[in-house]
């Protein structure tokens, strides 16, 4: 049977009224998806019943709720803090981007495996739902570039892109073997204006508008023509609570599902900021990022989020520029 997008919302409704007393805990909760996400779900749950935690203490509104220091590769402060606060769902960000990852790979490798492989082991007792996100990072160059499918060749280059790859393998068995509710997106590189990203190849495309609203140029280390897919970080933020939300039996895809915002290139996003500041300049120097950006989708075919649950992407190029800007111009005046 197909669902239909008014399917999707009653479903999700239905699944909010099921957990009215969810705890929550974000790992990662400082970083660029982890400071928007962690706020979004207080909204939605209430302040209280969100734990945000991270290595270590971070700064702003995410330090206005629950907060606890910890390194998700120590197992035993892992436990005691599920136990100490009831933990029923977790939502585990923390990891080693792609262009970072590439500087230390089996440290990379390490963190993303091993954090990922503890807290779905925590799925099989007290938690009883997990959000992992994976990334277009596990397609590789000889994946279909155009309209990538769902499933499809995946040979990816870095050590992030692999240890996604076998992380959606770990999240596909751990619900075949053991039941464990655990959810997950591959989101293309993500933008928005709270927080800075952490080492990423799709960096480029937040860096650039705060170099334009800080009034100096931007050398881009990507080429002129390198089309990426990208999402503005509130449809992130909303297509993560809604995967989370969707009652268990509408998610027939336990791996990760595509997930496309919208596509552009350097100088189309260039293009984008130049009516608010016409003497914006931007050079290009390509260096490993560039090849690293090669490996990945142009575009991605995310039919089947919007069938199985719904996923409708509400940001084009031009809403995120005048959105970002707005956003930056009013945080960099507040300080
Ligand atoms: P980020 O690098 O900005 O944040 C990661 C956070 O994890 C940081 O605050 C860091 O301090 C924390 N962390 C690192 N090691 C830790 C440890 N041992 N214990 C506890 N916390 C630790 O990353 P992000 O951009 O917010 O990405 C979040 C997740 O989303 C990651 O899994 C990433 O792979 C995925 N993702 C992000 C993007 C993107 O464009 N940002 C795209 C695709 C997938
Ligand atoms: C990165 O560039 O590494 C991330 C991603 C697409 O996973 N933004």
């Amino acid at each position: 049977m197909t669902t239909t997008q008014d399917d999707s919302q009653k479903l999700l409704c239905l699944s909010s009224q099921h957990y009215p007393m969810e705890k929550i805990l974000v790992i990662g909760a400082f970083g660029q998806l982890g400071t928007e996400l962690t706020i979004s779900l207080r909204e939605k749950f209430g302040t209280d019943q969100v734990i945000a935690s991270d290595l270590n203490e971070g700064r702003g509104d995410v330090m206005d709720g629950p907060f606890e220091q910890l390194n998700i590769m120590d197992d035993a402060a892992y436990q005691t803090v599920l136990k100490k606060h009831d933990i029923t769902q977790v939502y585990h960000l923390a990891a080693i981007l792609s262009a970072k990852g590439e500087n230390d790979p089996l440290f990379a490798w390490r963190l993303n495996m091993d954090s990922l492989l503890r807290v779905l082991e925590s799925g099989k007792d007290q938690v009883k739902k997990i959000y992992w996100p994976s990334s277009i990072a596990v397609f590789g160059p000889d994946t279909p570039s155009k309209l990538t499918p769902q499933t499809t060749i995946m040979n990816p280059t870095t050590v992030y892109g692999i240890s996604k790859l076998a992380g959606e393998r770990w999240c596909e068995y751990y619900h075949q073997k053991y039941a464990v509710d655990v959810r997950s997106v591959r989101y293309p590189g993500l933008i928005g204006y709270k927080s800075k990203p952490g080492g990423g190849t799709t960096d480029y495309a937040v860096d650039i508008y705060w170099k334009a609203v800080e009034g100096s140029n931007f050398e881009c280390y990507l080429k002129p023509d390198m089309m990426l897919p990208m999402m503005y970080m509130d449809d992130a933020v909303r297509g993560t609570i809604e995967i989370m939300e969707a009652v268990s039996d509408s998610i027939k895809v336990r791996s990760s599902y595509n997930l496309t915002g919208v596509n552009f290139r350097p100088d189309e996003l260039y293009k984008s900021i130049i009516p608010y500041y016409p003497d914006f300049k931007i050079s290009y120097a390509p260096d490993f990022r560039q090849e690293i950006a090669k490996s990945w989708p142009r575009s991605i075919d995310d039919g089947r989020a919007r069938t199985d649950w719904g996923w409708h992407p509400k940001y084009d190029l031009t809403k995120m520029t005048e959105t970002m800007i707005a956003g930056l111009k009013s945080m960099l005046i507040e300080q």
